[in-house]
């Protein structure tokens, strides 16, 4: 509908309409990056899922293929639901998805390329012994899901974990296999942690402590940790936490208990869920995919034709300077759509002002932008012990000594729509300075049936370090980094009038006491090719 086609974005991945979710099995090969996706052909609602296919030189141009599965077995009836990618020894590719059968019961099923030596892995088959695994005892028929991308213990075998829930205990199952077609279920668990429910779409893979490069899903030894990720359904986030593997028994131990899986460190703090990497042989990285729903109405998503984006794919490191997060960024190749480079350099912001930037086009954009905040504001501000929240306070309109400033993008003109991307310093009683990094969609919109929440949380700003900022703005989208990409925040909002040329973007700084300097790199960003397939062609 032409109505809405602004919303439409230019370089994220999504399909030509439709309902999409999950990333599923991402995986490179022969020189192709695939991604496979949960997708209804049907409807821009949820139902009906099958597995959509694209493939992709750079992760960022794309070309969509066939379904590579769909919905005709008895063991995935009501659905082809989420799986993940494993490469054998020999370079042959398997996938474990969940189908939900005819009786709407939750099982695991192996698939495989039809052709191995088609790098564009077009025709797919399911392994005629399906189901490979059913729900164990004492596991509901319908909360058994999502297997991970399998890894190789000591003896030689490969091993998943699929997640589960009993009562209000969020669980981690453990099975190893050595041909994927008979299991052996661990008696203990990988991991549980109470009160979180259902864990859907478990990931679980090695991180480097001392290295800049990621590890495949295998490696294990000293200098590395291991992290767990899971999407809590009942909160609709995803969680993760790292900690220590131990291969014997299966069993994983985060390093800070009250940082735990499901209680501890969000991916994201924006519309973000159903999170899956792979790691990358091409270019040694570990990517993470994430699935990025609306937050308007299910109306407009009708009216649309469509709902849902990816993320742009985000390299995973271990932030070696903290060590106690993970660091996310977009992939490099994203660099290849700026065109024009805007810069400002020592822009001087004063406390309570606006300051417009002047970029022709500001609805495609890559910002990169560092703050100084004043030094004298820094110390004569009094601590207090009040707690500050993104999500409880008044947003980009609460004033405080040292914040809110920061960036208002796709906004209008007079302001009238503007999303706020920021920083809140909060300095506690003993003179500690908490940072606090946001994004207000509360003036995102004119339209009132869309989501106006305010995000953020805290982010790690060890002594000495500038603050600084990323984000990449999308017309309906806007994903922001700070501070390397420590805290992370997705939005989806909807201007009505901050759209295509009247979009603008402007710094700010609503702080009552302090200045900060601001030094600036906006890029205007190109479109990507994300092409049909030629429909003549039948398979
Ligand atoms: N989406 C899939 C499930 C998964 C859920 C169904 C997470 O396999 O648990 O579309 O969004």
């Amino acid at each position: 509908n032409s109505m809405l086609s602004w919303q439409r974005t230019a370089f994220h991945f999504q399909p030509e309409k439709n309902w999409m979710n999950d990333p599923n099995g991402p995986l490179f090969y022969k020189g192709w990056y695939h991604f496979f996706y949960q997708y209804n052909p049907n409807a821009a609602v949820w139902g009906d899922i099958v597995w959509g296919h694209a493939v992709s030189k750079d992760l960022i141009h794309w070309l969509h293929l066939p379904l590579a599965m769909v919905a005709d077995q008895w063991y995935d009836k009501n659905g082809v639901w989420t799986g993940s990618a494993t490469i054998l020894h020999d370079g042959k590719i398997i996938m474990l998805y969940t189908g939900s059968t005819a009786e709407a019961v939750q099982v695991q099923n192996l698939a495989y390329p039809a052709d191995h030596s088609d790098p564009l892995l077009i025709h797919w088959v399911k392994y005629p012994g399906n189901p490979v695994l059913v729900p164990p005892p004492g596991i509901d028929n319908k909360d058994f899901r999502d297997p991970t991308t399998a890894w190789l213990t000591s003896e030689g075998k490969w091993r998943v974990t699929i997640g589960s829930k009993i009562n209000k205990t969020g669980i981690a199952l453990i099975y190893d296999t050595k041909d994927f077609i008979n299991y052996e279920m661990l008696d203990g668990l990988l991991h549980a942690v109470p009160g979180t429910g259902m864990w859907e779409c478990v990931d679980f893979f090695p991180v480097s402590e001392t290295e800049e490069n990621g590890l495949d899903t295998s490696i294990n030894g000293p200098g590395v940790k291991h992290v767990v990720k899971v999407s809590l359904d009942d909160e609709r986030h995803d969680y993760y936490a790292i900690g220590t593997y131990l291969e014997k028994n299966g069993t994983w131990i985060p390093d800070q208990p009250e940082i735990d899986v499901g209680i501890g460190i969000r991916y994201d703090y924006g519309i973000f869920y159903a999170a899956k990497t792979f790691y990358d042989q091409n270019k040694k990285r570990r990517v993470l995919w994430g699935w990025i729903g609306e937050s308007d109405s299910e109306a407009a998503d009708t009216q649309k034709g469509w709902a849902s984006l990816q993320s742009i794919p985000r390299t995973i490191l271990f932030d070696q300077k903290t060590g106690t997060n993970l660091l996310q960024w977009p992939v490099e190749e994203i660099e290849s759509l700026r065109l024009k480079r805007n810069e400002f350099n020592q822009v001087k912001v004063q406390a309570g002002s606006v300051v417009p930037l002047n970029v022709a086009s500001a609805t495609q954009l890559d910002i990169i932008a560092e703050f100084e905040i004043d030094k004298e504001a820094l110390e004569r501000a009094t601590g207090s012990n009040v707690t500050f929240s993104c999500r409880t306070s008044g947003g980009a309109a609460e004033r405080g000594a040292l914040g809110p400033f920061g960036l208002l993008v796709l906004a209008d003109e007079r302001l009238c729509e503007r999303t706020p991307v920021y920083f809140y310093i909060a300095k506690g009683s003993h003179g500690n300075l908490n940072t606090f990094f946001c994004n207000d969609q509360s003036r995102s919109s004119a339209a009132s049936d869309v989501d106006k929440q305010i995000y953020g949380n805290f982010v790690p700003v060890l002594k000495d370090e500038t603050l600084s900022l990323r984000i990449l703005v999308d017309h309906s989208i806007i994903e922001s980094f700070a501070q390397g990409g420590r805290t992370v925040i997705t939005s989806r909002v909807y201007p009505t009038r901050a759209i295509y040329g009247a979009a603008k973007v402007f710094l700010f700084n609503n702080a009552t006491e302090a200045s900060v300097t601001a030094s600036l790199k906006i890029w205007e960003m190109n479109s990507a090719f994300i092409r049909s397939y030629p429909r003549h062609q039948k398979f």
